[in-house]
């Protein structure tokens, strides 16, 4: 017993190694294309099922991504392979999902809990022309577009790979739908829920692949529960500037 316990928590303080942030004290351009400042983040994969279907191959979808961060934003470079690209819903609060979207899952303080219909988190659902859709209270989709920058570009060699920058501003628990709300100024030691994935599809009807950055425990068989429960989120912890 005592054997399982020491095997668990060396896995656990091994993760929240990984899951820390550096700092930065050049701001990142967000324009789809690397600069040296991303240099000291690490890759972390996005390997784990959500929904869907495995992609078939490397060239279908694979996924990673780093993470830095200043006072003003939490700043993503995520570099995705997708060999088709695909926005058959004109309307960016219409299916989102069915569409190519990188999904980033944001909860400020780590609350945890149950989000759908309320801002304790956010799923950041941002579509190929960089616009953000998430569920209000209202239990209808809109735009939070003002809550980030995102910008992605394809590499200009093979194999071609996207490169897509995020700077995403972190609004506090009590966030209130059409208020005036402001933006979290973002401290050191400071602990995120986070969670990445990205909706692939290359034609079909609904949503192919479903892949994400932490692998979701499934309740009745269903790990697409990011949209609903901030609780299957992973945290990052934002480390001192030094
Ligand atoms: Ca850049
Ligand atoms: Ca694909
Ligand atoms: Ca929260
Ligand atoms: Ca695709």
């Amino acid at each position: 017993m005592k054997k399982v316990l020491l095997a668990t928590s060396l896995v656990i303080s091994s993760q929240i190694m990984a899951a820390d942030v550096k700092y930065t004290s050049t701001p990142i351009n967000i324009d789809g294309v690397s600069e040296s400042a991303w240099d000291k983040a690490a890759w972390h994969d996005m390997p784990h099922l959500m929904d869907g279907t495995l992609p078939s191959n490397d060239a279908d979808f694979k996924g990673r991504y780093r993470l830095l961060w200043d006072e003003k934003f939490l700043y993503l470079q995520a570099d995705i392979v997708d060999d088709v690209l695909i926005d058959t819903h004109p309307d960016p609060t219409y299916k989102y999902w069915d569409d190519d979207a990188l999904e980033i899952f944001i909860d400020s303080d780590a609350s945890g809990g149950i989000h759908q219909f309320n801002h304790t988190a956010l799923a950041y659902h941002i579509g190929l022309d960089n616009q953000a859709a998430d569920y209000g209270p209202d239990k209808k989709a809109h735009l939070y577009t003002d809550h980030l920058v995102s910008n992605w570009k394809r590499n200009t060699t093979a194999p071609y790979n996207i490169t897509w920058e995020v700077a995403i501003k972190l609004y506090p628990n009590d966030y209130q739908q059409g208020a005036k709300n402001t933006p979290l100024k973002l401290t050191e030691k400071q602990v995120i829920g986070f969670m990445l994935a990205y909706c692939d599809n290359d034609g079909s009807e609904t949503r192919e692949h479903f892949m994400g950055s932490h692998e979701v425990q499934p309740v009745n068989g269903d790990r697409n529960r990011g949209f609903i429960d901030a609780d299957v989120f992973g945290k990052i912890t934002l480390l001192p500037k030094k």
